[in-house]
């Protein structure tokens, strides 16, 4: 990889499937007959909180059962080697980066491992279910719903994102289809070079610069060096 000193790396459901977790658009993609992108919105919450509040528990037991794998392992390295020069923006809302080891890591669509109360507004570090709606620890409410940002919600740090965007020399985005906004224009705000990293090409890949086309493990280290 050309020495680059600032660069955004986006990533998406793509660069956590070798490790074993499921991404929206797989094969059936579908959870208990639901599409996810029916289940991921505050509409479905407000209208059946179970059904919602279950869909995140089994993706945040799953969490357990996973571990990083070599794409993750070869970012977290990048950063150690860049420091603050590297941004790892994420749409995933699974841990695999940090316990990758990534310290730099932001999750723009929230993250399982977090419960909101919508009474108080804290947000907790959450690692059991929350369908059995528990107290939250701040003001006892039973309001905890997942720290997660659903369809029609506002992803969290955009001013960040644009912020870390216009002043990166190379933008990267690995394991994304591209089809979800404002995440999927990221690299329209990119300045500098932009490179895709998909195993096959985005719905934006001709937006890209550069795009490789292969699974993320072998792709992901081999781009780090
Ligand atoms: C907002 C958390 C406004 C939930 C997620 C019409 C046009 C344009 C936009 C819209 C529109 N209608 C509605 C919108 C807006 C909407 C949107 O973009 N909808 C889409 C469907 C058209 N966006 C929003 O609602 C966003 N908010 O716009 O707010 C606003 C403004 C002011 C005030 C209030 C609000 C919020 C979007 C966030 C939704 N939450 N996640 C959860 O996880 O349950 S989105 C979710 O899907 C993911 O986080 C991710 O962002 C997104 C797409 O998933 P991917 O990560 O790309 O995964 P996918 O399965 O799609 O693709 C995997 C890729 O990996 C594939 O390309 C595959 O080839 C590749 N791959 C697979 N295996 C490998 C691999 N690559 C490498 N190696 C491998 N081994
Ligand atoms: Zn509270």
């Amino acid at each position: 990889m050309a020495r680059h000193t600032r660069i955004v790396v986006l990533t998406g459901a793509g660069i956590s499937a070798e490790s074993g977790l499921p991404t929206f658009r797989d094969a059936n993609g579908l959870w208990e007959g639901h599409d996810p992108m029916q289940v991921a919105t505050p509409e479905a919450y407000a209208d059946d909180p179970d059904l919602v509040q279950r869909f995140y528990d089994e993706r945040r037991a799953a969490l357990s059962r996973v571990e990083p794998n070599a794409a993750h392992r070869a970012l977290a390295r990048l950063e150690a080697e860049l420091g603050d020069d590297l941004l790892v923006v994420t749409q995933n809302v699974d841990d695999l980066h940090e316990r990758a080891g990534s310290r730099r890591v932001h999750h723009v669509h929230g993250r399982l491992r977090s419960a909101w109360c919508t009474t108080c507004d804290e947000r907790h570090d959450w690692s059991g279910p929350l369908a059995d709606r528990p107290p939250c620890p701040a003001c006892g409410a039973a309001t905890l719903r997942p720290d997660i940002v659903w369809f029609g919600e506002l992803p969290y740090g955009m001013d960040v994102v644009e912020e870390a965007l216009e002043h990166c020399d190379l933008f990267v985005s690995i394991g994304t289809s591209g089809l979800v906004y404002p995440a999927a224009a990221f690299v329209h705000w990119a300045r500098g070079a932009t490179l895709e990293l998909n195993l096959e090409p985005s719905a934006g890949a001709t937006d890209f610069a550069e795009s490789r086309t292969g699974p993320a493990t072998r792709l992901v280290p081999a781009w780090v060096g």
